[in-house]
C-alpha cells in the first residue's frame, strides 16, 4: 500500500477534528459515564492515527495487520462519538449503537489473528472463514436477543455457542496450530490476543446476563464498564499485534 494511502487518512482524520470537538459541547461536567465516553473516542482517534502511521515503518504483510488495527480504532472512534451524544442528550445506554459498532470491528478484530499468522507462516482460508462465522453469529445472535426479535436466553445460548467455537480456534483448533509454527514476535501477539478474546471479552455476556437474565443492571455503571473494556479489548488488542510487527522491523 502506498504512503499516500496512509497520509491521506490522517488527514481525512485531522480534518475532522474541529466538528468532532463541537460534538463534545453538551457534556455536562458531573457526568461521568459521558465523559468516559468521550475519553475513549479521542483515544481512539489517537489510536487510529498511531496504527496507520507505524504501519508506514512495518514490512511486507504486517503493514496489512497495522491498517485493520487504525481501521478498528477509527471505526470504534466514530461510534464513540455517537454513543456519547445518545448518552448525554438521552441519558439512556446506546446499546444499538454499540452492535452496530460490533458488527464491523469485532469481526475485523478476529480477521487480525488470520492476518498476522498469515504474515509469518501458512495458515488456510478455512481459519479465516471460522473466526469470521463466529464472530458474526455470536454478534448477531445478541442484537437479536436485545431487540426483542428472538427470545433473549436463545440469544444469549446461541451467542455463547458462537464465543465458544472462536475460543475452541484460537485455543486448540487450526489457528492455534498454525500459531505453534510461527515467530515468537507473532506467538507471543497471538497468546496476548488469545487471552484478551477469553477475558477481556468475558465482561459483554457477563453484562447481557445481568441485565436480562438477573434481573437489571445499573445502566451508569455498565457503560462505564463497557467503555473501560473497549479500551483494552480495542486499543490493548492493536497494541500487541503492533509490538509484533514492530519487533520484527527491528530486528
Ligand atoms: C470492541 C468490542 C468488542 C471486543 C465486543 C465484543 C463483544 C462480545 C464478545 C459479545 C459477546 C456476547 C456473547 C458471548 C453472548 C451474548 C451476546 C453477546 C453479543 C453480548
Amino acid at each position: 500500500m502506498s504512503k499516500y494511502v496512509n497520509y491521506f487518512l490522517l488527514s481525512a482524520i485531522i480534518a475532522c477534528m474541529p466538528l468532532v470537538s463541537y460534538a463534545g459541547s453538551n457534556l455536562a461536567p458531573d457526568d461521568a459515564v459521558g465523559i468516559s465516553f468521550w475519553i475513549i473516542s479521542v483515544a481512539m482517534v489517537a489510536a487510529t492515527a498511531f496504527f496507520f502511521l507505524e504501519s508506514l515503518r512495518v514490512t511486507g504483510k504486517f503493514r496489512t495487520s497495522l491498517v485493520v488495527g487504525g481501521l478498528i480504532c477509527l471505526v470504534a472512534g466514530v461510534h464513540y462519538f455517537y454513543m456519547r451524544e445518545v448518552w448525554a442528550s438521552t441519558g439512556t445506554s446506546p446499546t444499538v449503537f454499540r452492535y452496530v459498532d460490533w458488527i464491523v470491528t469485532v469481526p475485523l478484530q478476529m480477521v487480525e489473528f488470520y492476518l498476522i499468522l498469515a504474515a509469518v507462516t501458512a495458515v488456510s482460508m478455512g481459519v479465516f472463514w471460522r473466526l469470521l462465522i463466529g464472530t458474526v453469529v455470536m454478534v448477531v445472535a445478541g442484537y437479536m436477543g436485545e431487540a426483542g426479535f428472538i427470545n433473549t436466553t436463545i440469544g444469549f445460548v446461541v451467542g455463547m455457542a458462537g464465543w465458544a467455537y472462536i475460543l475452541y480456534e484460537i485455543f486448540s483448533g487450526e489457528a492455534s496450530k498454525s500459531a505453534a509454527n510461527a515467530k515468537p514476535s507473532v506467538q507471543s501477539a497471538f497468546n496476548t490476543m488469545k487471552w484478551i478474546v477469553t477475558i477481556g471479552w468475558a465482561i459483554y455476556p457477563l453484562g447481557y446476563f445481568l441485565g436480562y437474565l438477573a434481573g437489571g443492571t445499573d445502566e451508569a455503571t455498565l457503560n462505564i464498564v463497557y467503555n473501560v473494556a473497549d479500551f483494552i479489548n480495542k486499543i490493548g488488542f492493536c497494541l500487541a499485534i503492533w509490538a509484533a510487527a514492530t519487533t520484527e522491523v527491528d530486528a
